[in-house]
């Protein structure tokens, strides 16, 4: 007869079943028993310096290996701190299972010392949760965990252990099988439906791929391929699904949605046709709802039925693992292109064309400084110094953004970030993790200087193990997302948003043990990065990056894909790139600021309630002075001339019209200062070219001085 084990012991066992190697935790009361049985089990136990780490830690572990991340928290407080790592991992449907000790059954209800109600608390947040209230359900518990975290829609599940069942006596009877009879999860798509998918794709002029990170989690990436291949149809990643497609396929596009790039934006805006392979039509990528892919029929494939339709109307649903479903595609593709694929030939090859040409005409610009690293600089440089492969555990911001337009990836689980629920503080704890199941990677943290500021007693962690992560702050001493909204929707009123005290690096990296130092000079970066990289160990490199830099492009709140802002493109000297920033609380006194320079505009504005006082409060915001001012009827009706002259900085009074773009629907933008010295007028957005009349962004339509007009946001 089989000796007796605790509960513990057990828990153990049956991890070590689910091939187990490593946990993520924090000890505590309630979890004794489970760390005593660790004392000397095979699973190594991987100490972090929080909870909500633990996860995050566990999560860039699945992320980067495929497999299930695995943490551990005590009762109360430790497993409370878990809820921001598990909400995270329902939200990109990463595979966890979470361990939490819990209080013994005898008290369970009495609000005894450090009881938390761990199952109610994690319902919303978990794939499924458990409270195990005897010893011999362990082994099933374990194994159906395992189960549902890592088949059909992957995610978290926690399971809650009281400490007397850790503590109790059992014999170890192995769970040689699961049974779930309520839980399905469908692996080939129906036939049927497949084949009307198929019908849909080769009746289709301008097919477009929008593939998220479905892919990457059901391991589809060479089928996308494939399937891409056959098609020779354009394909947009999203944040999720980056790497999914090599980013140096042909028919790679990139990123969509709020700071998509404009051929991706316009490629859904333009599509009769989309594919949805693994993705959630979530809001920061549709915009608007009723303007994305206003053309497009679609065919939306997923393992997780109550995705389908949930925002976007489907034309062929398709419940099914993304491998199976596509591989199922392919073979049928291939089967009736011979035939089908020439029916359309000449459009598709126009509709690639198109999207190749606006690719081209809009790419994303990385304009260098001598003075001061743009983000989007050092952003280049790590694609150059990463080449596609390294592994990148990304923070939540502005920095996150630059990387997911410039960093290339050529395969999967190589791009790691907080998604769907945009968690500050996950980059670094999710890279340890990453290290830990890639021990052959090089392994990039990067953060900005708030989420690193949440994260720095992880150092201790990555010193502790050895851990060779290289951190890198993109440091622009703002907590620079927020600062962004603030300044283009909440009249620059910059509040709780500048991180004034940041700790000198060398000291800090000093501290733990770690190399460290701080990079400003444009210089200097590539250096830097090499040294970081050819570096055996750990090091931290603060790299200092002009502060007020804005990411583009951009789609405003409620606005439509072809409503993005592209970079503001008013050439000024020195560049707007280069604007120094005016504090709404620190404006110059008027004389001082109307020392400068006289500018004259002429706005052709659609006439709004508010409009005027918007473009007047945009000019003070910016400290300029108005020298004169009239409001005329425009040259259409509901159509306002305003014409301008303007007194200040000049960059001030470039910026005032920047930004008044963004607050009013300006259809024209004449500037007579410029020209008098020869050059065109200018308006504020560039046009594309070649599309048809009725989906043009507003820029074109303003170009025109057409009357028609799509809303701005407020
Ligand atoms: C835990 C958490 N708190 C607050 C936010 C809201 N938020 C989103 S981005 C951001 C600023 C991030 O600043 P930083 O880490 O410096 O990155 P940057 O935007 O400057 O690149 C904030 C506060 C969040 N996403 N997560
Ligand atoms: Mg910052």
């Amino acid at each position: 007869m089989a000796a007796q084990m605790t509960g513990a012991e057990i828990l153990l066992e049956c991890l070590a079943r689910e091939g187990v190697e490593h946990i993520f935790g924090y000890p505590g009361g309630a979890t004794l028993p489970v760390y005593e049985a660790l004392y000397d089990h095979g699973i190594r136990h991987v100490l972090m310096r929080h909870e909500e780490n633990a996860c995050f830690a566990a999560e860039g572990y699945a992320c980067a290996s495929g497999r299930v991340g695995v943490c551990c928290a005590t009762s109360g407080p430790g497993a409370t701190n878990l809820m921001t790592g598990l909400a995270n991992a329902h939200m990109d449907s990463i595979p966890v299972v979470a361990i939490t000790g819990q209080v013994s059954t005898k008290v369970l209800g009495t609000t005894a010392f450090q009881e938390a109600d761990t199952f109610g608390i994690s319902l919303p947040c978990t794939k499924h949760n458990y409270q195990v209230r005897k010893i011999e359900d362990l082994p099933r518990v374990i194994h159906e965990a395992f189960l549902l975290a890592s088949t059909g829609r992957r995610g978290p599940v926690l399971v809650d252990i009281p400490k007397d069942v850790q503590l109790g006596k059992a014999r170890y009877v192995p769970c040689e099988e699961v049974h779930l009879p309520g839980y399905k999860v469908l692996v080939d798509g129906d036939p049927a439906q497949i084949a009307q998918a198929i019908q849909l794709i080769w009746a289709s002029e301008r097919p477009l791929v929008y593939a998220g990170g479905g892919i990457v989690s059901a391991d589809a990436a060479a089928e996308l391929r494939e399937f891409v291949g056959i098609l020779d149809a354009p394909t947009v990643c999203t944040l999720m699904g980056l790497g999914g497609l090599p980013a140096e396929d042909p028919n790679f596009v990139s990123m969509p949605g709020m700071h998509g790039t404009y051929a991706a934006n316009m490629g859904l805006t333009h599509a009769d046709l989309l594919i949805a392979l693994g993705v959630r039509f979530d809001d920061r990528v549709t915009g608007k709802l009723s303007g994305f892919a206003p053309h497009a029929k679609v065919i939306h494939v997923d393992i997780d039925p109550a995705e389908i339709g949930k925002n976007r109307k489907v034309e062929a649903p398709i419940v099914g693992d993304l491998r199976s479903v596509l591989q199922q595609l392919n073979h049928l593709l291939r089967e009736t292109s011979p035939l089908s694929a020439r029916r359309r030939g000449k459009e598709r090859h126009a509709w690639s064309t198109q999207v190749r040409g606006w690719k081209a005409e809009y790419p994303l610009v990385s304009k260098p400084s001598e003075d001061v690293i743009k983000p989007q600089h050092l952003m280049t440089e790590i694609d150059r110094l990463t080449a596609g492969s390294t592994i990148v555990c990304c923070d939540v911001g502005q920095h996150q953004m630059w990387a997911a337009q410039f960093i290339r990836f050529y395969a999967p689980r190589l791009w790691i970030n907080s998604g769907g629920l945009g968690s500050m503080g996950f980059g670094l704890p999710a890279a340890i993790g990453a290290q830990i199941a890639r021990p052959d990677k090089l392994i990039l943290a990067l953060v900005g200087d708030g989420g690193f500021q949440m994260s720095i007693p992880e150092l201790a962690t990555i010193a502790n193990y050895g851990l060779p992560i290289k951190v890198v702050v993109v440091n622009n001493g703002h907590l620079g997302m927020v600062r962004q909204w603030q300044e283009l929707f909440h009249g620059n009123r910059l509040s709780a948003v500048r991180l004034d005290t940041f700790p000198e690096v060398s000291q800090l990296a000093g501290a733990y043990g770690l190399r460290g130092r701080t990079v400003a000079k444009p210089e200097e970066l590539a250096p830097a990065l090499q040294e970081a990289a050819n570096q055996s160990g750990p090091c931290l490199l603060n790299v200092q990056v002009a502060p007020f830099e804005n990411v583009y492009p951009m789609v405003p709140t409620g606005a439509a894909l072809h409503e993005m802002v592209l970079e503001p493109s008013l050439d000024a000297p020195g560049s707007t790139m280069r604007a120094r920033h005016v504090p709404a609380a620190a404006q110059k006194a008027p004389e001082e600021a109307l020392s400068n320079t006289r500018r004259m505009f002429a706005l052709q504005v659609q006439d709004a309630p508010g409009a005027l006082q918007r473009i007047l409060g945009v000019i003070t915001v910016q400290g300029c002075g108005i020298r004169s001012l009239s409001v005329r009827q425009g040259t259409k009706p509901g159509v306002l001339k305003v014409t301008l002259a303007l007194e200040g900085d000049e960059i001030a009074i470039l910026r005032a019209v920047q930004q008044i773009s963004k607050l009013v629907n300006v259809l024209e933008v004449l500037d007579f200062s410029r020209r008098k010295g020869g050059a065109r007028p200018k308006t504020q957005l560039a046009s594309p070219s070649g599309l048809a009349e009725r989906d043009e962004p507003r820029l074109r339509r303003a170009r025109r001085g057409s009357e028609e007009s799509g809303r701005k946001p407020q």
